[in-house]
């Protein structure tokens, strides 16, 4: 009986999946296709850092507009780092660089770097600071995706030349680059 059973049900499986199947491969394409990425910026162990970095995809690549308070006035290091994961005190757990390429780390500028490269934010003496630009490196899909690693931002200055770290010091704070709503 149970034999008999089972045989059926494996059939109506067979039977069923086609037809889950056969909607238009466009549709499918819309729904899953990721053009607005956010990061929210929480403070590390110890620190203070507050912000919100999206990510647009646009014609010539990835518009990125980060607004980040809490800063010592002065330059510090934003990467994209590999892991989706602030979970560690000193934001270690987010791992090194984002170099799904294989190559040095470097300025955004520059065509051999870090996939996540994205230079320094310069915070006023208020310790606000505003950044604004487009990558042409960074995707939302594939090799080269950014979805679900991490922004983080450092307490010292990237000196585009220290490998592999930019010799940006303590990881101060940190957010995880997750799916937004389209605009
Ligand atoms: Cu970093
Ligand atoms: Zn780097």
């Amino acid at each position: 009986m149970i034999g008999r059973w089972s045989i059926g049900c494996l059939s109506a499986a067979l039977f069923v999946a086609p037809v889950s199947l056969a909607q238009p491969a466009h549709e499918h394409a819309a729904k899953t296709e990721i053009t607005r990425a956010i990061a929210v910026i929480s403070p590390t162990k110890g620190n203070s850092v507050h912000g919100v970095v999206t990510f647009e995809a646009v014609e010539n690549g990835v518009h990125v507009i980060a607004d980040v308070s809490g800063l010592t006035p002065g330059k510090h290091g934003f990467h994209i780092h590999e892991f989706g994961d602030c979970s560690a005190d000193d934001g270690m757990s987010a791992g090194g660089h984002f170099n799904p390429l294989g190559m040095p780390h470097s300025m955004p500028s520059s065509d051999k770097r870090h996939v996540g490269d994205l230079g320094n934010i310069e915070a006023d003496k208020d310790g606000n600071a505003h950044l604004d630009f487009v990558d042409g490196m960074m995707k939302f899909m594939g090799e080269n995706s950014i979805v679900g690693r991490s922004v983080v931002v450092h307490e010292k200055e990237d000196d585009f030349k220290t490998q592999p770290t930019g010799n940006a010091g303590a990881r101060i704070g940190c957010g995880v680059i997750g799916i937004a709503k389209p605009k």
